[in-house]
């Protein structure tokens, strides 16, 4: 972190609102132009700006300590060895795991659903069985439980959404079973931004023994989560949305769960011992981690655990629920915009469609204007079914981003009810 603002910040020197400008400046995307426009990045959901201290980690790891982690006896391995791991043990006391050896390193929230519904949820499926599910997932939270339910002859079953875009939680309650075998939501919706009780999601599914696994992808970058606290029996995460590099994310993972999963992929590094007969497999997580992982990226992740936690989750919280506050007004006021997802808790993402233009023509319209924001399904298809529209446009913030920056996505807006009418 380059800059005393965010220390004074921290220490309630100055309002989190000002350390804002200050924190823009660690990150160089910031300071880009398109179209001859400053940049106005309001696609976090999709993927966050990094800073400068998570891209140089990243490079100086290239520079000074590039080598094969967990395989060398060499000055360099022994280095990366000890990067790597440190990254491991910052991104387990991010979410307070219980042990580093709890969190497994994945390519990413999909790696991670897909890893725990092959390797944990297919071997306790029987024909009949259930896996229950919410109308907001995302596809990544869908599909994987999809195919291991083909595959088993089980069933997925879904709890539905309310008018506002939060699950049922009666419906929720009552789907969940002595046939249900495993449960997995979304902490945070990145369609609709609702923030689930998840808190309550895994208490009525632990009453009855069942395993609930967290996609947190949209809830890590915005407020504090403590899997301890939760309780919850898997929890997963992408490293780009939390301002790190891309390729590189975590499952955190119960250990007497994860010490009890079979392989979920072969090759060097998972084993014990190896021969044509009989393989024996190392513990977790290195069982869960086949052939070389991302170490760079791995490392940039640890260097955004230190970022977030230098600022503090509690005041990013703050701050965006108060930009949210802002640009849920602001757009509100805009005539013909129709908010989707209006749930009791929310977190910084708003989507919208206005009049009937074409989500993409208003992505368009806005990119010229240099405000970035995303349109279509999401990877939310369902989502968009419940409310009946094919795509929405999104606009999803993150600490750095400003009222001016609201400001400017809604003189966009007029702009395209300019163009367009209405
Ligand atoms: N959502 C979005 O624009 P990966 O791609 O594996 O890092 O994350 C997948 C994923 C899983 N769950 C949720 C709730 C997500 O939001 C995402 C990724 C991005 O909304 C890209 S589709």
């Amino acid at each position: 972190m380059t800059t005393d603002a965010v220390a004074d910040a921290q220490i309630g020197r100055l309002p989190v609102a000002l350390a804002v400008e200050e924190i823009r400046r660690d990150f160089p995307a910031m300071e880009l132009k398109v179209y001859g426009k400053p940049l106005a990045y309001l696609d976090n959901a999709a993927t966050s700006q990094k800073p400068r201290s998570v891209i140089d980690a990243e490079a100086h790891w290239y520079l000074e300590s590039c080598a094969n982690v967990h395989r060398g006896v060499h000055a360099l391995s022994v280095r990366a060895t000890a990067a790597y791991e440190s990254a491991r043990q910052k991104v387990a006391s991010f979410v307070n795991a219980a042990s580093a050896r709890e969190i497994v390193f994945v390519k990413g929230t999909t790696d991670a659903v897909n890893l725990v519904a092959g390797s944990f949820a297919r071997g306790r499926l029987d024909p009949g069985d259930e896996i229950v599910i919410t109308g907001l997932e995302h596809h990544s939270n869908i599909v994987p439980w999809q195919l291991v339910c083909e595959d088993r002859g089980a069933k997925l079953r879904v709890a539905r959404l309310d008018d506002r875009g939060d699950v049922d939680m009666e419906e929720f309650a009552r789907l969940l079973s002595e046939r249900t075998k495993m449960v997995a939501v979304s902490h945070v919706s990145n369609a609709l931004g609702t923030i689930n009780p998840v808190e309550r999601m895994i208490e009525l599914a632990h009453e009855r023994d069942i395993p609930i696994l967290i996609d947190g992808a949209q809830a890590v970058p915005h407020k504090k989560v403590d899997v301890q606290a939760l309780g919850c029996d898997f929890y997963a995460f992408s490293s780009h949305k939390m301002f790190g590099p891309t390729g590189v994310g975590a499952l955190y993972g119960r250990h007497d769960l994860l010490a009890a999963m079979p392989p979920y992929q072969g090759g060097g590094e998972m084993i014990r011992t190896v021969s044509f007969e009989r393989t024996e497999y190392a513990e977790p997580p290195a069982r869960f981690e086949a052939g070389t992982p991302n170490i760079a990226g791995a490392v940039g992740f640890g260097a955004a655990v230190d970022y977030l936690e230098r600022i503090g989750l509690d005041r990013i919280e703050a701050y965006e629920d108060e930009l949210l506050a802002y640009a849920t007004a602001e757009l509100e006021a805009v005539p013909g915009v129709r908010l989707i997802g209006t749930a009791r808790r929310k977190a910084a993402v708003l989507s919208f469609v206005i009049g009937d233009v074409h989500a993409h023509d208003v992505g368009t319209i806005l990119d010229q204007e240099g405000v970035a924001i995303r349109t279509g399904h999401h990877c939310a298809q369902p989502v968009m079914q419940h409310f009946g529209v094919p795509a929405t446009s999104r606009a999803s913030l993150a600490f750095y981003n400003t009222r001016e920056e609201v400001d400017r996505l809604v003189v966009g807006l007029d702009k395209i009810r300019e163009v367009f009418g209405g």
